[in-house]
Order: C-alpha cells, then structure tokens, then sequence
C-alpha cells in the first residue's frame, strides 16, 4: 500500500453554503471534485498526525463511494483513526454525539438533508469541529480559499474497506473502526427522557406514527421507539434507508411528508405524529389533526423544559435563527433567561452552546435541538415532545392552545420560490435593500414599518462579524417580513419570504395562519415586486 500524491486543478465553484457544501451527484463524479474538497478540509484543520475522524452519512446515494475515497484520504493524511458508521450510516445528529463521546478531532459528514437523492440528485458534504458542531464560518472559508489554490491531494492505494461488518480493519496505518451508528445516540437519549414514563403513556393506550421518510432515522427510530420504548410494530413507517428516499423528497413538512399528514389528518388518527428528514436532524411534529409550527415547538420545549430530566435544572439561555419567529423570545423573557438571534443555520449556535450561554435553540425550517450534541435533532425533538406528554397527559393541541392563551400566538408562515433565475431573486434582494429609506414610517393599513434592514450578527464569543444575512421589515407592533436567499439549494435560486404577526387576542387564536396572515402577505408581494420581478405568481411550498 503506498501514498500516491495527485496533482490537481482548483474547481471554482466549492464554496460551503448554509450547511456544507452541496452539489449534483455528477458534480461530485467529476474526476477530483470531492477529492480537492477533502484535502482543502484537511489542510485547513491541520489536524496533528495520529488523531481520530468520525466518518458517516444519510446513506443516499454515492455515500458508500465517497467514504471509501474519505478513508484512503484520511489514512493518507495522517489520521490515526476513522470511526466509521456502519454501512456508511450516521445521521447527523448522532454524527455529532460520537464526535463528542469519543473525543474525535473532528467528523465529516456525508448528507445534502432534505433534498432529493439519486445519480442525478443531490449529494453533501460538511467538516464537524471537535465540539461535534458544524465548522465555523472562519473555517468554511479557510477551506474555501484552500480548495481555489489546490494543486495535489494525497490518498492511499487500497482496496475497499467493508463497511457492513462492525469492528475493527486497519488501512496503511490507519485503524478503521466500524460502529453501531445507533448505540452511542440511543444511549444519550435515554440519559435525557424519561423513558419509563414514555412507555407506560404508550402502554396506556397513546398511539403515535414516525415517519423516517426512507431516510437515516429508520434505524435509530425503530431501535428507540419500537423497541427501547415499546410501541407497537408499525409505528415507525417508511423505516428503511434507500438511496433514493424512495423517489420522495425527505422533508418533514406539511406537502413533502403526506403519507404521514394523510394519517394524522384521516379518521382514526393516532395522538402524535412525527416526521424527521434525510440526515435526521430535522422533525415535523403533529397532533390529532394538529400541526405545531417549528417556532412554536420551540418555544414550546423551553417552557415545558423543567418537566423533563435531562433539563430540569434550568435553561441557561435559548436561541433561535433570526427568521425564526419570536414566540420563544417570551418564553425566555418569562423565565428570566438571556435569548440570542442568530444568522441561519446551525454553526451559529455552537459557539454560544459551547460558552454555555444556550441550552435550546432551533431554527423555522423545521430544526430544534440542544447542547447535548451540536447539531439540531430530530428524534431528540420527538422524544422531548413525549415525555411532556406524558408528563402533561393532554394533548398535543391542548397544549399548544394553553401556551398561546398564556404568552399570545405568532401567527407565523414561510413561502419558498424554488428554482428562480438568479439574477431576478439577487433583483428582488436589491430592490428591497434600495426601498429601506422609502419604506421606513410607511403605513400599510393597520401595519406601520418601524425599520428595514440588512441583518448582520456579532457573535458574542469570539466577536466574528457575518453580514448579509437577510432584509428585515420590522413593523412598530413586532410583526415582521423578512426575505432571504437559501444557501442549501443546487439549481438556481431559491427566495424564502418568512411573514410573523404577533396576536395576543385568544379569540383569534383558532385562525389559520394563512387566513390570519393574509393582508400580511400582499404586503410582502406588493413591496419586494416579487411576482412583476420573477415572473411567479404562486410560491413552491408553503410552510
Ligand atoms: C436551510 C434552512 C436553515 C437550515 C439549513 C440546513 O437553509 O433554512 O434553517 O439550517 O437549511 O438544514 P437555507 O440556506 O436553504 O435557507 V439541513 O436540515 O442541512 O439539515
Ligand atoms: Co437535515
């Protein structure tokens, strides 16, 4: 087996977007492409010789090629040891937990989340930090300026490891350990929940379907939820990974997860739903014929977080993405706890948890996770809602309907216009940037801007500056608009229009976000030109 150091020219295009970098399936076959990335990771760490990788992905498709590449990579680069999910599996949640458990420098992690699979899907690519945490934006962009002047890249010479038995292989000197990629992540949740009082609300007749969507959390659902806590076979649908999703596309939202919303929404319907995506970070959770916004769900865990034992002993402090709505800012103002704003995504939340100044945060998009690993969790979201459950013994709806009487609702809902022509969202974008002064004190019927702005985030740990990060439309009775270009996309652009309106009237709490948010969201289309601008006159989905 001998080093083989291969020269190679920059790609221009490998620049780490919300969450890693994501590309076509071709994209990653062209000859070096993943390659250059890998090395540019590796030579923006600088790992010492002789430290440990977590390895592992959501199992679509190209993963078991691309880790073999990783390891020979790894094994070229100096590592000592790999820590490889079986099969090539890992969700990133657990990803997270194993980097931390095992005190690993660092992981990456194979997943493009909720988008499609397949050879002409999506595939992804991310470094973890050795908090367990996506990498910084400081990192992202040392990797990025490493992966514009790359000229080699070192891999070994190897035939493949077998990644579906566990234990241990060696390549060149490298150890490769193959785990169990539930184990350490079934065991961390049995730390935090309340399992025995899990099981006996189950036992008690309580019924609940998870949808895996055919993504990475049907092993970890159906080790944890059918058999460490008992409900009954079948509860766990769609459990088996493919490569493909199955042809579906593994976002737990209200269109993409339909079998599931079918079931809750049908006669008959169990008394929890629950759906979490590709990479098994995301959850979408339901009630009876209920659907609880992200935002909410938040807010939501902090208030009832002294009812479960993994956090009974207080919130340090919570924070939430800046589009994500503000229901929980009062949750924190009524437990005395600092709460943060941050930029999209979940890097931004590693430094804060890590200074121990959070302990929940979550995200609009269907996110929520805590300081037990650095990454959002979606079984961890599911879990946490059942054991208030069975704390609570209501319903889902009973409780969120108790939790807007107590602090008000914010009526809350995101368009998606997938698929733009660049140049007309970057349009939109400056456009709305150019009407700041225009907008500033105007009146749109009963709504009065108070500010506009472009939003920009200081990180309180290490002072680091992120700008850019999205137009706020801030009304003077704390409803807001805010327009935001993704950064997970592969094709085109993609424009998010998020839309909050605060309402501390109960009695019009049973609206329909769509109905309560109506006038709101002409007001959106009328000051950003958004249909005149791209031409659409109907969003892709609506959250
Ligand atoms: C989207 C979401 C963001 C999330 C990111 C990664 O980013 O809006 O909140 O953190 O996806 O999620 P963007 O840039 O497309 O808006 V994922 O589940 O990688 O698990
Ligand atoms: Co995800």
């Amino acid at each position: 087996m001998s080093i083989r150091t291969v020269s190679t020219r920059p790609f221009p295009d490998q620049k780490p977007g919300t969450s890693g970098l994501r590309k076509k399936v071709p994209v990653f076959q062209q000859p070096h492409y993943l390659e250059n990335f890998v090395q540019a990771i590796f030579d923006s760490i600088a790992a010492p010789q002789g430290e440990t990788l977590v390895l592992g992905g959501d199992g679509r498709y190209y993963n078991r090629t691309a880790i073999q590449i990783i390891l020979k990579m790894a094994a070229a680069n100096g590592f000592g040891k790999v820590l490889v999910g079986q099969g090539g599996i890992l969700s990133t949640p657990a990803a997270s937990c194993v980097i931390r458990k095992h005190k690993a420098f660092g992981g990456i992690i194979l997943s493009a989340s909720h988008n499609p699979g397949g050879p002409k899907e999506d595939f992804g690519i991310k470094f973890n930090s050795s908090n367990g945490g996506p990498a910084t934006e400081t990192v992202t962009e040392a990797i990025f300026a490493k992966s514009k002047s790359i000229s080699s890249y070192r891999i070994l010479d190897a035939a493949d490891v077998a990644l579906d038995r566990l234990g241990e292989t060696t390549l060149g000197s490298m150890q490769v350990q193959v785990i169990d990629p539930v184990s350490d992540y079934a065991g961390l949740m049995e730390s935090l929940f309340d399992f025995a009082a899990i099981r006996s609300l189950l036992k008690g007749g309580f019924k609940l379907k998870f949808d895996a969507m055919h993504a990475v959390n049907g092993p970890y659902a159906s080790e944890i939820i059918e058999k460490r806590l008992g409900a009954a076979p079948g509860s766990v649908m769609n459990a088996v990974p493919l490569e493909d999703f199955g042809g579906g596309h593994p976002d737990p939202n209200l269109t993409y997860a339909h079998d599931l919303v079918e079931i809750m929404y049908g006669a008959d319907a169990p008394d929890f739903g629950a759906a979490s995506d590709g990479d098994g970070d995301r959850n979408m959770i339901l009630g009876k014929r209920f659907f609880v916004t992200p935002s909410d769900s938040l807010a939501l865990l902090a208030a009832n977080a002294s009812l479960v034992r993994g956090y009974a002993q207080g919130l340090a402090g919570v924070a939430r993405s800046m589009p994500t709505s503000a229901a929980v800012d009062r949750v924190a103002r009524a437990l005395n706890i600092p709460c943060f704003e941050t930029p999209t995504g979940w890097k931004f939340f590693g430094n804060l948890m890590d200074a121990n100044k959070v302990t929940l945060c979550g995200e609009e998009s269907f996110g929520t996770g805590s300081n037990h690993v650095r990454e959002k969790d979606g079984l961890w979201a599911v879990l946490f809602w059942l054991n208030i459950l069975a704390v609570r013994k209501q319903s889902v709806e009973a409780i969120v309907r108790e939790h807007w009487a107590k602090y008000g609702r914010n009526f809350y809902s995101r368009y998606d216009y997938e698929g733009l022509p660049t140049e007309a969202a970057n349009g939109v974008m400056q456009h709305l940037r150019d009407s700041f002064a225009v907008l500033t004190g105007k009146q749109f019927g009963k709504y009065a801007v108070q500010t506009c702005d472009d939003f920009s985030y200081t990180d309180p740990v290490d002072g680091s500056l992120s700008k850019g990060q999205g137009v706020r439309i801030l009304f003077s009775d704390g409803s807001r608009i805010i327009f935001r270009l993704s950064g997970t996309g592969t094709e085109g652009a993609t424009l998010r229009v998020y839309l909050e309106a605060f309402e501390a009237d109960v009695s019009r709490h049973h609206l329909d976000a769509q109905e309560a948010l109506k006038e709101f969201i002409q007001i959106a289309l009328h000051i950003s030109e958004l249909q005149t601008r791209t031409g659409r006159d109907q969003p892709t989905v609506v959250t």
